[in-house]
């Protein structure tokens, strides 16, 4: 081998553990959050799980990890509804979104909503000058 040949593999072998120090540096087994992509998408941007609650008593209410939903940011959501009476039911209204359990329906059910920036409003329709709740998605 000749002293050239050593020194070009050296010159490899630098150049690889720089590529390597780099890489392990700023790579990771996530890739980065994707932002909100120009064109319309139908894959969820981000969001989370909303509990929404309904009866049995005279009650409604919307949840996010337990705490009451005043704001939100836009998004795609999973909204697991509780519907817990038969006299109650479970109407989500705002901008591209209306989705309602039945009154007559008692359980649980699962909706996949994508909130955009406005006013969602929330009520049990036999019941919404008393059951009924505001949060603002921006
Ligand atoms: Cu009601």
């Amino acid at each position: 081998m000749t002293r050239r040949h050593l020194a070009l593999v050296g010159v490899l072998v630098a150049v690889g553990l720089a590529a390597a120090g780099c890489g392990s540096k700023s790579s990771s087994s996530t890739p980065p959050p994707a932002s909100t992509p120009a064109t319309t998408s139908t894959a969820p941007a981000s969001g989370g799980t909303l509990d929404g609650t309904v009866g049995p008593g005279f009650t409604i209410g919307l949840t996010e990890g337990g705490t009451a939903v005043t704001t939100l940011t836009a998004g795609t959501y999973t909204l697991n509804v509780n519907d817990q009476a038969d006299i109650h039911n479970f109407h989500l209204t705002g901008p591209g979104v209306d989705v309602t359990t039945d009154v007559s329906f008692k359980g649980k059910k699962s909706f996949t909503i994508t909130l955009k920036a406005g006013k969602y409003h929330f009520q049990c329709d036999p019941h919404a000058g008393a059951m009924n709740g505001d949060f603002t998605v921006s």
